[in-house]
């Protein structure tokens, strides 16, 4: 299958084309796009050099497969010029999440919500998806009234410049290094913590917290699950990770939420804290799963559970669930 990756210099993309390699993803032929000031350089997949091309060049190719994250106003601009040209894409922006004709989609809870027609598929936030992996089994079962969850989330999730910013502060303060970084955040972030991700809107709340409460309606196709969330940015690289308290309908087990999440796909359960067995980031770093631990009843509240959660935000969060549609479409014969 001829297969596009829009945004292949960055860090999802590179992250894409890792995750196309590692699951032997059928690509006859790759065509990697970045910006105009991109074309011509190389990117590596399975060992060899490809080219960069353009946006044009790569819709003239007629690939089967567009995979988008080069950010909103590009999607918005390409993805339908893509979609036109009968190309699947798989975006990995905010542009087309909350559109009602596109779907968004968490393979493991809602894949079936994608059809041959679904010509833009939308791709959810990283700190959505990880969040309902944990707990849609829990929701299936016992009835999600409300969630509150707070943030911690990796620089990853802002960029390379965010990497480069966190990298530069650190070698400045303990070597006295002079070299110049960029600020990615109007603030330090090294032995910082930052409570803003994305713009402020109109109710106080940022962009990422709406789109957490947003996403994980659609996602769960559920309008009456209440959500209210703080996200938070923190110097740490290798995973978002989230405190979630979840009020639910029903009263549950301890004893079965623990066998119910250690026997959902896409979940690991690390859950054994006298032995010091919670999950963090430098584990969940490189991994595909989301790792869920700290189980335990908010004695403050009937029928809530706290639980903590930890993902890779650029697998999981981004890469991996892109191909993770990809890989259903192509098993259902939706692609093409
Ligand atoms: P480029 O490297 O040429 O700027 P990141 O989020 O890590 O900064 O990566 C953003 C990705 O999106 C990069 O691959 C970048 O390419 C790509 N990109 C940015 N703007 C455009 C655009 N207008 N058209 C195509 N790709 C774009
Ligand atoms: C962050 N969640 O960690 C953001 C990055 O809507 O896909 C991803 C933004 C998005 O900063």
């Amino acid at each position: 299958m001829k297969v596009a990756v829009v945004g292949a210099t960055g860090l999802v993309g590179t992250k894409m084309l890792q995750v196309l390699e590692e699951r032997n993803f059928p690509v006859s032929e790759l065509l990697p796009v970045a910006s105009e000031r991109s074309v011509g350089k190389e990117v590596l997949y399975k060992g060899k050099p490809y080219k960069v091309v353009s946006m044009e060049d790569a819709i003239a190719a007629k690939p089967a497969l567009a995979l988008f994250s080069a950010g909103g106003s590009t999607s918005l601009e390409w993805a339908p010029k893509f979609a036109e040209a009968g190309i699947t894409v798989v975006d990995n922006s905010s542009a087309w999440r909350m559109d009602p004709t596109k779907p968004l989609v968490v393979p493991e809870v809602n894949a079936d919500a994608l059809t041959a027609t679904d010509k833009i598929i939308a791709n959810p936030n990283c700190s959505t998806i990880q969040m309902v992996v944990a707990l849609n089994p829990l929701h299936k079962k016992y009835g999600i009234k409300r969630i509150v969850v707070s943030t911690y989330q990796s620089v990853t999730g802002t960029g390379k410049k965010a990497v480069d910013q966190l990298m530069g502060e650190r070698a400045k303060a303990v070597a006295g290094a002079q070299d110049e970084y960029p600020m990615a955040y109007k603030y330090p972030i090294d032995l910082n913590v930052i409570p803003q991700i994305d713009v402020f809107l109109d109710n106080g709340y940022t962009k990422e917290e709406m789109k957490m409460v947003n996403e994980t309606k659609k996602i769960m196709r559920d309008e009456s699950i209440r959500v209210t969330s703080t996200t938070v940015r923190i110097p740490v690289m290798g995973g978002h990770s989230e405190s979630i308290n979840i009020e639910f309908e029903k009263d549950f087990d301890l004893a079965e939420v623990k066998e119910l999440l250690r026997t959902s796909p896409g979940v690991t359960l690390v859950d054994d804290p006298a032995n010091g067995g919670y999950p963090m980031p430098m584990d969940a770093h490189e991994k595909d799963d989301v790792f869920v631990g700290r189980l335990r009843r908010d004695e403050s509240n009937p029928n809530t559970l706290n639980l903590w959660c930890v993902s890779d935000n650029l697998r999981k969060g981004a890469a991996t669930n892109a191909v993770q549609i990809a890989e259903y479409l192509a098993a259902q014969g939706l692609l093409g």
